[in-house]
């Protein structure tokens, strides 16, 4: 009686093994470097927070899908920048006027494809101020009207 059970052990005994082993082995392939996810393009959008304004621009061949941007007096704006211009960097900056001496908000650079979330802060004079691409200030322009 008592070798039958120990005989049945083995068994067990042997699916232990594999799974020690099979667990470091699982350590091993931790070690590996994880790649980069690719980056996501007309992903998912991101949720806007209530009490801002959502916003979108595309940026493609070197210029802005729009010349005008509209922002509520008092509310923070979300904006999403389309990069869809592969390898090119680009920004979005606002500034009080088009003399860009004073900077209301400097996007951080983002290189295409893909979208980068912009939290501008709330701006409460309403008038019209100023946007650009700091990489392209000639050619990527308008106007942020906050109403
Ligand atoms: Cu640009």
């Amino acid at each position: 009686m008592k070798s039958i059970f120990i005989f049945s052990l083995v068994p067990l005994a042997l699916v232990f093994a594999g799974v020690i082993i099979g667990s470091m082995r699982g350590v091993d392939a931790e070690r590996e470097p994880i790649p980069t996810p690719p980056p996501v393009t007309g992903g998912t959008p991101v949720p806007v927070p209530t009490g801002t304004t959502g916003l979108e621009i595309t940026a493609s061949n070197l210029a802005f899908d729009k010349t005008t941007l509209n922002a509520a007096a008092g509310q923070p704006v979300q904006l999403t920048m389309h990069n869809r211009d592969a390898g090119i960097p680009h920004n979005v900056a606002i500034y009080t006027n088009r003399s860009v001496s004073q900077s209301i908000f400097k996007g951080d650079l983002h290189t295409g494809p893909g979208d980068k979330v912009y939290s501008i802060p709330a701006v409460s004079n309403p008038g019209t101020y100023f946007f650009r691409c700091d990489v392209h200030p000639d050619t990527m322009t308008g106007n942020y009207i906050v109403q």
